[in-house]
């Protein structure tokens, strides 16, 4: 019993823990970019997942590109890390969130 607890808490814990860090990217218009982006992402260790979303327009309302980065567990990586990352990409960060 108390294996299959501690069994189901390790195979849960990177999802019930994890962070999500929500980049606006500027320059990322389109899903060649944004993979030119992700396979930079899936490099770094304790990313377990990157959800992009295309730039759009509501009504008058510029919405700019964006990618959500899940990390597993406490992993967080800082402004200038995801900085550094979407500049090699040959993108530029337009602001961060963190939830
Ligand atoms: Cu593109």
């Amino acid at each position: 019993m108390k294996k299959t607890l501690i069994l189901a808490l390790l195979v849960l814990s990177p999802t019930i823990f994890a962070k999500e860090i929500k980049v606006n990217v500027q320059g990322m218009i389109c899903s060649l970019c944004s993979q030119g982006v992700q396979k930079k992402l899936s490099k770094v260790p304790g990313v377990i997942k990157s959800a992009f979303q295309l730039g759009k327009k509501e009504g008058d309302v510029k919405i700019l590109p964006s990618v959500v980065i899940t990390t597993e567990g406490d992993n967080d990586l800082d402004d200038k890390f995801i900085n550094k990352l979407i500049n090699e990409a040959g993108y530029n960060v337009a602001s961060i969130e963190r939830k």
